[in-house]
């Protein structure tokens, strides 16, 4: 190859690798039950944190601290979306926070905490 060819071949694979970084990012939280701060009555809950990209689920980790248990890794739903982790949890009224773990198709594996609120079921 000419100069000029190789040039324009790394050139070329720059941009190829540089777009697919970005199709496959680490994993961002854009939306989550409940939100950070948020509350949910006591009770049988589903929480549910969703992504900007596909999760390995396997490798991703859903814990919740409570207010006086040890930290609980949560067993995720088996029909979460792709780019979701979910789990049920019986919640008794409280101050909780959920760490999640998640791992994106890139490799990377983001963190996060969720706090929040369980309030008590009007009497
Ligand atoms: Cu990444």
């Amino acid at each position: 190859m000419t100069l000029r060819l190789v040039r324009l071949a790394a050139l070329v694979a720059m941009l190829v690798s540089g777009l697919s970084l970005q199709a496959a990012a680490h994993a961002i939280l854009i939306d989550s039950t409940p939100k950070p701060d948020g509350t949910m009555p006591a009770g049988h809950q589903t929480l549910s944190f969703h992504y900007n990209s596909r999760i390995d689920h396997k490798r991703s980790r859903l814990t919740l601290v409570g207010p006086s248990a040890k930290p609980m890794v949560l067993r995720q739903s088996t029909h979460a979306e792709a780019n979701a982790l979910d789990a049920e949890v019986d919640l008794a009224p409280g101050h909780y926070t959920l760490r999640w773990q998640a791992l994106a198709l890139d490799g990377h594996i983001t963190r996060g905490d969720v706090p929040f609120s369980v309030a008590a079921g009007a009497h």
